[in-house]
């Protein structure tokens, strides 16, 4: 983000946060947004001037949180030292890629998800069905977002069989670095409104902001010739202002969305398979050979896709299994905490 002053509606400043200020916290404590996540610290925008905080990256330090893009913090007025992570009206996370059994934020306070994929071999429907549950279960406006529709004469195609994925989905295929063709998202840049482009790396997202921002601060990178598989070019997440008083966030691309307790983002994207099962006579119908499955039937008669039946018991399983992985750690935690206690009070 560039010096430029803000107001902090500008900033996304909306009155469910004013909300939740009590009239000592306004005397003490000032608000701002974290524009840019680093590894062990943030960047946040007060509106009048940036601030480096350190963020201790093992446990949440002094905050009630951990901090991501998006967040509002309020700051001590004297020292500028986070206090508090305010509510948020919305999160996106996912289980951190790698060993350990964690959860990681993406961004918080996101009022429309742009899904970025791009018209070759990267576009797939499972995997923007993932994307799909985590804005649902967000409860946020989604759009799928199509890009470098310059370089193929099957965006069409390419659309068509998105429009199966969700009633009514709005899907728009542009080419990210012509200013003409990304004006039909600016129906979605609100001002005060945040956007944020998730992905796969090297769909087009810096560039559809550059675009978007008419600049070219940010770096964007050439993909690898053969397989349209991106370099990660983008490294951190950073959340801009753009001229239309939209506010963007880019995000690094993202290999894996792992998904942690999504059931209701996952009966939403795949309502007509949920219903279907619902009907089932046995509530732990497998919907191999019970008699009354109405998945069977559905398959059958074709109301019900296969390659979506096998995605939404796939994801069903996968977010079981994080969410008892995560609950199971935090029960241990937890109990330690507890020993901890005991010992301390003997
Ligand atoms: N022809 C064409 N090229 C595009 C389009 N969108 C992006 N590109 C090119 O694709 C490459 C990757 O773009 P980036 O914007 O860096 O991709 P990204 O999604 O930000 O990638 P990460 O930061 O790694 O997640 C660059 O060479 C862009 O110029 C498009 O719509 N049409
Ligand atoms: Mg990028
Ligand atoms: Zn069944």
């Amino acid at each position: 983000m560039t010096s430029t002053k803000f107001s902090l509606a500008e900033l996304g400043w909306k009155e469910v946060f004013e909300k939740q200020l009590s009239s000592k916290d306004i005397k003490h404590l000032i608000p701002a947004r974290v524009t840019i996540t680093h590894r062990g610290h943030v960047v946040v925008n007060t509106g009048h001037e940036e601030h480096l905080l350190q963020i201790a990256e093992k446990g949440v330090g002094s905050l009630n949180e951990q901090p991501t893009v998006g967040d509002w913090l309020l700051l001590d007025r004297e020292t500028m030292t986070p206090e508090r992570v305010l509510d948020r009206t919305s999160l996106l996370q996912r289980m951190a890629p790698g060993q350990e059994v964690k959860l990681q934020p993406i961004a918080a306070n996101i009022d429309t998800l742009f899904i970025v994929s791009s018209c070759n071999e990267e576009f797939n429907l499972n995997r923007i069905e993932r994307y799909i549950c985590l804005a649902l279960e967000a409860g946020i406006e989604f759009v799928l977002v199509l890009t470098k529709e310059d370089l193929t004469g099957e965006a069409d195609e390419y659309r068509r069989q998105a429009e199966e994925l969700f009633p009514d989905i709005e899907i728009l295929t542009i080419n990210g670095k012509d200013t003409e063709s990304v004006r039909v998202l600016h129906k979605w840049f609100r001002q005060g409104e945040t956007v944020v482009l998730l992905g796969s790396s090297g769909v087009g997202k810096t560039t559809l902001l550059n675009t978007v921002n008419g600049t070219e601060k940010k770096k964007t990178g050439a993909i690898r010739e053969g397989d349209s598989k991106g370099r990660h070019t983008t490294t951190t997440r950073s959340l801009h202002v753009m001229p239309s008083g939209a506010i963007l966030v880019d995000v690094p691309g993202i290999r894996e969305l792992q998904l942690h307790d999504c059931m209701s983002g996952i009966n939403k994207t795949f309502h007509e398979v949920a219903r279907a099962e619902e009907m089932c006579r046995f509530a732990d119908c497998s919907h191999n050979r019970e008699p009354g499955c109405a998945v069977r039937e559905g398959l059958e008669a074709g109301s019900i896709d296969p390659r979506r039946l096998e995605n939404y018991l796939k994801l069903k399983e996968e977010a079981e299994k994080n969410r008892e992985e995560i609950a199971e750690k935090t029960r241990r935690k937890d109990g330690k905490k507890k020993k901890y206690s005991r010992k301390w009070k003997k």
